[in-house]
This record gives C-alpha cells, structure tokens and sequence, in this order.
C-alpha cells in the first residue's frame, strides 16, 4: 500500500528526539522534519522492572515525564500508537484532511470526518485497516476524537492553546488554589508549550485567514467580543507558508491527521526535553491492559504488544515502583473503571468513571451571501474566536473548511457551558466498558451556541448550512474533540491525583478535569499537570 509511513521499531531512541529537541530551542527550524532517522531499539523487556511507568505520552504523560527525569527518576512511558516520524511514498509523514488514507485514523476501515457531508451528500471513503493518528472512538451517545501516536493529541489537534479566564478558574477546579495557577503553572505551561500569538497586522492581510475576517466581521456586527486565540503553530513558519518560501502544512490542508511543519506538538516540545534527559524511553505499539498491586511492593503492568494492523503480536508483565495514568480522558477513565470492577484494583473510590464531559462541543455553518467569500485558501489552524459565554455560555471558534474551492460557508467549534455529565460503567456481558451519555444532551449546547449564530445570522440575513453533517442537518451534535473528566480530582483522587486506595497510582491527564474548561482544554491539562507532579516530587519521590 502506498503512503505508508514506517513504524519506528518499539522504543524511540534518545537521538531521535533530540532533533526535535533543537527544534524545541530554537523555533526556526520548525519547518524541519521533527526527526533524524531514529535507531531501532528494544521495546520495554518482559519481566522489566522500572521505578516509575508513564502510560500514554499526551500533555499529562509528558509533564510528568518530563520533570520526573529531571528530578533524576528513569521513566518508562507506554504508548499503544505509533512513533509518527517517517514519510510515506508521498514524501508526507501525515495525511491531508482532504486526502485521509490509513495514516488517518486508528483501526477503522472508513473515515470519520466531523464534516462528514458536503452539498449533503456523504464523503467518507474506505481506508485500510491501520493504527492511524485519529481515533473516532465510538461510544453509544457520541464519538470522541482522540490522538494515538507518541504525543497524543498535540499530533492531531489545532494547536489552539488557551488560557481560561481567571474569573472563570474556580467553575472549572473549585478546589484548586487559582492565584498559584495563574502565577506559576499557567505561564510554565505556556512557555513549555512554545504557545505564541499571531501577528495582528500580517493577520489583515493574510489570504489565509480571510475566513477569520469574515467572521470577525459577522461577530462585531452582532455586538459580539471577538478575540484573537494564541496557538502553538509557529506563526513565523505561518507567514512563510504564505508567502510561499517554505512547505506549506497549516496551507496545505493538513491539521486533524497530523501536521509535517509548523506545529509545535509535544515531540518538539516537553518530550524531546524529556528525552535529551537520557532518563526517559518510549515503547510505541504497546497497550496497557492492566495494572495490579504486588505482593512485595509496586504494581504488576500487563502489556499488549500491537503490529500496525491492530493486532496483538505479544503480551509482557512489568513491575513498577509507580504508575501515572496518562492515557487521556477516555483511556485513564475506561481502565480504572475495568480494573476498579473486575478486581485488579477494587479499592479504587466509586468516583472512579464519573464528572465525564464533552467541554460542550458543538459545530455548525452558515451560509454567507455570495458578496461575502472567505476564500479558497484557508488555513487549517483557527487564530480567533467569539466570547459570549457570559451572557450565552458559549464561546466559538471561528474555523477553517479548506476545501480549497471557495464555499461560500463560516464554520464554527463551539465550547459550551452544558452542566451534562456522564459516567462510565463496566459492561462485563460485553467485555468492554460503557459511557452514559446521550446526544439528546447536546440541545443544552446547541441552545448556548444559537445565542450567537442566530443573532448574527438575523443582523446579516443569513442562513445555516444544512449539508455539512448530513442531509439537511444544521448541528454536528454527535461528537466531541475536548473528552474531559471520569477521574476527578479532589474526587477519584486527592487534591494532587494521587489514587485514593493505593499509593503510588497518579492520575494526571484530562481524567481529573471535571467536565469543562470554558475554553479549548490543552493548556489547562499542561498546568495541572505541572502543579500536582511539583507537589509528588516534593512528597512522593
Ligand atoms: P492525550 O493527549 O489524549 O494522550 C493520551 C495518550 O495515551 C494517547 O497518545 C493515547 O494513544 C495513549 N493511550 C491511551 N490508552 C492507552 C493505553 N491503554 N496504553 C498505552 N497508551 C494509551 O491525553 N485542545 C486544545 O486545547 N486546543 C485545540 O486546538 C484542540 N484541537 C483538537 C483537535 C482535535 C482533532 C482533537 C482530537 C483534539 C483537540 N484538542 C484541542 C484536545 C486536546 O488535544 C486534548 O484535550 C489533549 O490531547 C488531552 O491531553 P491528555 O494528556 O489528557
């Protein structure tokens, strides 16, 4: 098969990330492939015994990596996607968004696109089998998205990197010392992210944000805040890829199944410091299925062992001293709720599984008038949004459609203010654990969204498209991209994600999160991270 980027061995090699380690330093060279060749290593060993095992390398995985080896601990992180550092036949190491192939998503044989109709009619296509970057993860009431692959959804994500309003911290971890946040950890978790803000006078010019214009525009015309949101991508790089000095990736269609330049994902950024440390390694294709205490002291970790089609090729057993949960939202939350229910960790709290939320997502398009294009090159990373969420509990991305023809068409992410909360449960008839929620839910945020879209399209004459998310159906009402919550801090754990019911077990990924963020979620999941894992250096290690 074509465009088929190869696996990197099992373990990433310290040479590898320090390519990136340098991109990290200096932002220049962004542009550059995030690797040089890295050495095929040996995975984890069966039998291995490691003080300290990170399961998943997102933002939570790589915080605690990170400063866990700088603190001098050998970390061993676990992660069941692919090391995404190899092109394909096509010279690309990530599909386009409007190209996907097997690179794109994770073991499905159809795309899954959030924008899953254009003029109504359906345009996802049959793709190979493979352990791809996206994971639309189906659950009974919504599909949540989510990156596989070393460095979670930093791979696949929009690199929007957003600071919550103070005044609105409290709703979000009441129990959470906010001057501390916003004094310390926030800025240390911006800074480590490399997060950086667009340049507002190329912005009025720039053919690639004319979309943003327009719905700025549309927004202030209505009487609504209007902001420009920082992001990760390296707005330096932004500006070449549209003066056309360099490879063009955010202009080239290329976001939610990874980005070949530009963005700086957690591999350039807190994981290759990681592993220029020398005390960090990384298994890829590896899958934590259990986690149980042991008698003399630690924890047993049971681990699949995956080849690219999904299939498990070996099984191994380690120990280790102490585990972290860092598997995302959903990952943390469906393995603590399996181990808690059938006995491998039956002291866990009955917390555990619950304050699930979908920080409110929904997406929806107008149409505008034909006098009224947002252009035909559009980049894929979004750099504003509107704020109501005061007076309508919702604040909306203005995104990109680059689709490379002009359509006439605004899309909008909206975060919402929904109180909606699920639970996951183990369903032990079939073997696999459930989540409570209902996509009739999603009408709370559908209502706070409208509070903005149908004011402005009232004050422009406008309309709602209806062909994007099926026939004649004006909200994508079906998904989430911000899964958050399901081991709550302060909750399933202590104020600092220590497990309640056994030490040395850490939470420390969206999972504590309970629900919401008000904004996109990632800075927030990076600076609480950085809070709890100072506070288990100084009392833990
Ligand atoms: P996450 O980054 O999901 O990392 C968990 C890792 O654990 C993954 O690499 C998994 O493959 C791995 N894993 C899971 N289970 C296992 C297991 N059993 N064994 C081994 N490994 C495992 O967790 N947020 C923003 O703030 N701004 C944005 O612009 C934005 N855009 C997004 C666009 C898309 C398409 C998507 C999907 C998400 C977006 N997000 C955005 C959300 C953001 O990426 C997400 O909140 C964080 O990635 C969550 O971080 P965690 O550390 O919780």
């Amino acid at each position: 098969m074509s465009h088929t980027p190869q696996p990197r061995g099992s373990r990433f090699s310290r040479r590898g990330f320090l390519a990136g380690a340098g991109a990290a330093a200096g932002v220049a060279s962004v542009g550059l492939p995030t690797f040089a060749s890295p050495a095929r290593a040996a995975s984890i060993g069966n039998g291995a015994s490691v003080p300290v095992l990170v399961i998943g390398t997102g933002y939570g995985g790589a915080v605690a990596a990170l400063r866990l080896a700088q603190a001098g601990v050998q970390v061993e992180m676990i992660e069941m996607g692919m090391s995404w550092d190899t092109p394909g036949s096509d010279g690309k190491i990530f599909a386009k968004v409007t190209s996907p192939d097997k690179r794109a998503y994770w073991l499905r044989t159809k795309t899954k696109a959030p924008v899953s109709n254009f003029f109504g009619f359906p345009i996802d296509a049959t793709i190979p089998k493979y352990t791809g970057i996206l994971d639309a993860e189906e659950f009974a009431g919504i599909t949540v998205y989510q990156g596989r692959g070393v460095g979670g959804g930093s791979l696949v994500n929009g690199g929007m990197a957003v600071t919550p309003k103070q005044s609105r911290f409290s709703s979000i971890l009441p129990s959470v010392d906010a001057a501390e946040m916003y004094a310390t950890y926030y800025p240390r978790a911006n800074a480590g992210l490399g997060v950086g803000s667009i340049d507002p006078a190329w912005f009025e010019t720039a053919e690639c944000y004319k979309y943003a214009r327009v719905g700025r525009k549309h927004a202030q015309r209505s009487g609504f805040a209007w902001t420009f949101v920082p992001d990760v991508y390296d707005w330096n790089y932004m500006k070449a890829e549209q003066a056309g000095t360099v490879t063009r990736s955010a202009l080239d269609g290329q976001v939610m199944y990874g980005n070949d330049h530009g963005k700086k994902s957690l591999v350039q950024t807190y994981l290759a410091q990681a592993l220029a440390t020398g005390r960090v390694n990384v298994s890829t294709l590896h899958q934590v299925t259990a986690v149980a205490p042991r008698s003399g002291g630690g924890y047993t970790v049971s681990i699949d062992q995956l080849d690219t089609s999904g299939n498990v090729v070996g099984t191994k057993s380690v120990t280790a001293g102490k585990v972290f949960f860092a598997a995302g939202s959903v990952g943390t939350s469906k393995l603590l709720t399996k181990l808690k229910a059938t006995g491998s960790l039956p002291a866990l709290n009955n917390e555990i599984g619950k304050g699930w939320g979908d920080n409110g997502n929904v997406m929806c398009g107008r149409a505008n008038h034909m006098w009224d294009p947002t252009g035909s090159l559009q980049s894929t990373i979004p750099c504003s949004g509107i704020d109501n969420w005061d007076a309508g509990g919702a604040f909306a991305e203005v995104a990109p459609l680059p689709t490379g023809i002009e359509t006439y068409a605004s899309l909008y992410l909206s975060i919402t203010n929904t109180t909606r909360r699920a639970e996951f449960s183990w369903n032990a008839a079939a073997n696999k654990v459930d989540l409570s929620w209902q996509t009739a839910w999603k009408q709370d945020s559908i209502n706070m969204a409208k509070t903005i879209f149908d004011k402005i399209n009232s004050k422009e004459g406008t309309i709602y498209r209806t062909d994007l998310f099926g026939a004649y159906k004006v909200w994508q009402d079906g998904l989430t991209y911000h899964p958050l919550g399901g081991a709550v801090l302060n909750k399933a754990t202590d104020n600092y994600g220590r497990l309640h019911g056994y030490n040395g077990l850490y939470v420390i990924d969206g999972a504590l999160i309970p629900g919401n963020t008000t904004v996109n979620p990632f800075v927030t999941i990076t600076a609480l991270a950085e809070r709890n894992i100072d506070n288990i250096l100084a009392n833990d290690i």
